[in-house]
């Protein structure tokens, strides 16, 4: 471990929504895809899939979108939201998830400048008109017009396979500083997100991974502790703020 930490990157994944009821991608039977409707997600996630049957992928977010404004933060996102608080140093939390919980854990001053959703949000609307993204909780399967230029081209704003995640010059300058990588709750199986580890293993950064069960990158990992995020989030919060 470096001796001091000063500048941490985080990312998160759907194992740490999972305590809070929203589905992971690997919920199917022995951690096999989850479906939906039949269909793997990785099917429904796609430009294509939009452009074949925008009515089916519509309905898929829709679906999603009012499903996580039923859930609650749990632990995890609120130890988080601490480490945000209280976090001297650099923090940046990069979430794989589209979901709005970390937000909801608690939302000190400035949070949203060291939260970055690298595959969109649930809660936002994209437009293919005039390229606008407006916050959007409610349905798009009717086609609702855009509320900046009235055009009926919304999309989620989420980033589908096959389309660049958010911000990636942003998370690599964050990973070049960083004295230390943490992976929460990912299975490490999608691109870019499940090479930051051996980004990071590169620069000198230690890496440490807290996971339900090993990942498809755990070898990658100068340590990792196996537990439900609810708990191991926590502890480790607590042990970095100096507080075990
Ligand atoms: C890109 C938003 C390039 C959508 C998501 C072949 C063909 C086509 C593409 C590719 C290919 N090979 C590789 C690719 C690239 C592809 C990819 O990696 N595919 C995989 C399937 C092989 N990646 C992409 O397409 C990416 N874009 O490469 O662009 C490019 C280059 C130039 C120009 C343009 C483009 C884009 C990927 C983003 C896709 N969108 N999400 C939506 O949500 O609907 S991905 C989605 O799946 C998530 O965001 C997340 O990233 C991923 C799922 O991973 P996890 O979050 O890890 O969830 P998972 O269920 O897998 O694991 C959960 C973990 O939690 C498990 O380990 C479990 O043990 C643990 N857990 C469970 N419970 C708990 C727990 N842990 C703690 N506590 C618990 N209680």
């Amino acid at each position: 471990m470096a001796t001091t930490i000063r500048n941490i990157v985080i990312l998160t994944g759907a194992g740490i929504s999972a305590e809070s009821g929203i589905d992971t991608f690997r919920a199917g039977a022995n951690g096999g895809p989850s479906l939906w409707e039949q269909h793997r997600v990785e099917d429904v996630a796609t430009p294509e899939a939009f452009a074949r049957d925008p009515d089916l992928v519509h309905r898929f977010y829709d679906m999603r979108r009012a499903a996580i404004q039923t859930k609650r933060p749990n632990p995890a996102h609120v130890a988080l939201a601490r480490l945000d608080a209280e976090w001297p140093g650099s923090l940046l939390i990069v979430t794989q998830n589209v979901d709005d919980l970390h937000e909801r854990a608690g939302a000190p001053l400035g949070h949203n400048q060291r939260l970055l959703h690298m595959h969109g949000e649930h809660l936002k609307a994209w437009c293919t008109s005039c390229d606008i993204r407006s916050p959007w909780r409610s349905e798009l399967s009717s086609r609702p017009p855009c509320p900046v230029c009235g055009a009926r081209g919304l999309r989620p704003d989420v980033v589908w396979f096959g389309e660049m995640p958010y911000r990636m010059g942003d998370i690599y300058a964050a990973l070049r500083e960083a004295d230390l990588f943490v992976s929460i709750g990912t299975s490490g199986a999608v691109y870019p997100a499940a090479g930051f580890v051996q980004n990071a293993v590169e620069l000198g950064v230690h890496t440490l991974e807290l996971n339900l069960e090993e990942s498809q990158g755990s070898r990658m990992f100068h340590e990792t502790r196996l537990g439900v995020a609810s708990e191991v989030v926590p502890t480790w919060v607590d042990e970095i703020l100096g507080r075990d």
